[in-house]
């Protein structure tokens, strides 16, 4: 851990990085969330898509943490005890995927984001985000979104606790934006004063990455 590498270079990967060179899914097309609720360029599916860069990391509840670090007033290193002892808030949210599908409707359970920042109390330089993950995975965001009323750290989907393929024991949802930006197997947040690229955002994907802007692709 610690360097931002990505695990395995999988078809995926490979294929994404590709897109991204090419512009491929981008229709020119803008929409407002509140005018249309399925973003432009995207289908809607029922089913739940499992998409990651193919290593899918078992973490006991015994050894698992999330920190919380960088520019915070209180650095955080939670048990899952220690989790699960915070309020424990539910969201609905659909999901918009890059790679064109939407899941509508999705029901999360978990610790919203803004409990998890009243805790550790972001100092007023933090403005941005790196989420790292068990598998390796990074993505960054401005800490704005990042404290969406709707953004949550998800232990349950549809009542049931989230599977590990899907992130469990547990997974940010960040649900206004690209579906990358939601970490799975969420290992360390760490606030900074600037933005800095995570993986996907460092093979060509966009900084923020909203889906009614079809913000897929950084401009160069
Ligand atoms: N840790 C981790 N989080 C990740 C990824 C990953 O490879 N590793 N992939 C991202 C991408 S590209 C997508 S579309 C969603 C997919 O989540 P799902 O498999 O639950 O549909 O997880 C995101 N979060
Ligand atoms: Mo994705």
């Amino acid at each position: 851990m610690g360097d931002d590498h990505p695990t395995t270079d999988t078809k995926l990967t490979t294929s994404k990085r590709r897109w991204a060179a090419e512009g491929k899914f981008l229709t020119g097309r803008v929409s407002r969330p509140d005018a249309e609720r399925l973003p432009p360029g995207q289908h809607l599916v029922k089913d739940w898509p499992v998409l990651d860069l193919g290593q899918q990391p078992a973490i006991s509840i015994e050894t698992w943490r999330l920190e919380v670090r960088g520019l915070v007033e209180t650095t955080l290193d939670l048990t899952w005890t220690a989790f699960q002892a915070l309020e424990q808030s539910t969201k609905l949210s659909d999901i918009h995927c890059v790679t064109t599908w939407s899941r509508y409707d999705n029901k999360w359970k978990g610790v919203s984001t803004r409990d998890l920042l009243d805790l550790a109390m972001p100092k007023a330089e933090a403005d941005y985000v790196m989420l790292t993950s068990y598998d390796g995975y990074t993505t960054n965001l401005p800490l704005s979104d990042f404290a969406a009323e709707d953004a949550i750290l998800a232990t349950a989907w549809e009542g049931r606790p989230l599977t590990r393929d899907h992130g469990g024991p547990m997974r940010l949802v960040v649900p206004h934006l690209y579906f990358w930006k939601s970490a799975k197997w969420l290992r360390r947040i760490d606030l900074a004063p600037a933005d800095k690229a995570g993986f996907w955002e460092k093979n060509g994907y966009h900084m923020l990455g909203d889906p009614w802007r079809e913000q897929r692709y950084s401009a160069d």
